[in-house]
């Protein structure tokens, strides 16, 4: 396991920290396989039912490591599968990741938590594509998560002249679920994820799997899967447990089955 990426079990909720203050926390190949293998382990981790992805609370990442990819040509990026070759774990991971961003997410770090779930954000937070700056471009979904979650004018604003969103404008526009004091995001974040990891987890893979769909269908091809997905749900103990604790005004104890 990578120094730069240390890992805990809080519980039910696998934490996954980036830990390279020295440079804000850029992402080079060492940090972001680190941080797929920590997804590999939570993955396989019956007892793990959300993750958490945190930075410091200097920066959640302030980009692809520059230094790093400075000198990359077309061919290298091309047949190394810059990017896509370790950086997607992050999106084909069945259980749910909230990014609890503080600080800066810039380029590769902003997408990296697009490519989370939700994020929470610290008060302190700063949202920004500045690859442009660089004479770049965003090369991690910027250009098409950021346009999902805040709309083309936003999204074409922060893309094409580098300035940084803070948490309120983040929150407005729809790309944080929620700001939190900076010296709770982490407690809070943790609290809302061993909420999650408390329920049912082939309910909440069912429900995160359903909610992803509305990015890649149509509204009538997605209310179809949703309808298939709701109508299994009936096959599985918890949903059993669920009503029955309901009607009988217990607690439910889900077996995850
Ligand atoms: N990479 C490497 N080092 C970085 C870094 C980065 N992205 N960001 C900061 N650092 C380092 C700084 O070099 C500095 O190191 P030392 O000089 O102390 O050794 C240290 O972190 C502290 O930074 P500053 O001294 O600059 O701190 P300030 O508070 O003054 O400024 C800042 C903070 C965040 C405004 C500033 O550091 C900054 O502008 N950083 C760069 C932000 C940025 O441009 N991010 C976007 C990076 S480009 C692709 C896919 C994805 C991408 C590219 C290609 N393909 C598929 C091909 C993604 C690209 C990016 O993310």
């Amino acid at each position: 396991m990578s120094k730069l990426v240390i890992t805990e079990v809080h519980g039910k909720v696998g934490l996954i920290r980036i830990s390279r203050p020295e440079a804000l926390n850029a992402l080079n190949n060492e940090v972001v396989d680190g941080i797929g293998a920590a997804i590999d382990g939570f993955e396989a981790d019956e007892n793990i039912g959300c993750i958490v992805l945190t930075g410091n609370e200097k920066a959640f990442a302030a980009g692809a490591d520059i230094g790093f990819m400075k000198d990359f040509d077309y061919m290298h990026a091309y047949k190394t599968d810059f990017i896509t070759r370790n950086w997607e774990r992050i999106k084909t991971t069945r259980k749910p990741v909230i990014a609890a961003v503080a600080g800066f997410a810039l380029g590769g770090g902003c997408e990296m938590a697009m490519m989370c779930d939700m994020i929470f954000a610290a008060d302190t937070a700063k949202f920004g594509q500045p690859e442009i700056r660089l004479g770049t471009m965003p090369g991690a979904g910027g250009t098409q998560r950021l346009p999902r979650a805040v709309g083309k004018a936003k999204a074409m604003d922060l893309c094409l002249t580098a300035r940084m969103m803070d948490a309120a404008e983040a929150e407005k526009a729809g790309l944080v679920a929620r700001i939190i004091p900076a010296e709770q995001l982490l407690d809070e974040t943790l609290k809302a994820a061993a909420t999650i990891a408390g329920f049912s987890l082939p309910v909440v893979m069912m429900i995160k799997e359903s909610v992803n769909r509305a990015f890649e269908s149509s509204l009538n091809e997605g209310l179809l899967f949703e309808r298939r997905v709701f109508h299994s749900a009936f096959a599985l103990e918890d949903q059993k447990e669920g009503m029955a604790a309901f009607v009988e005004k217990r607690k439910p104890a889900f077996r995850n089955c």
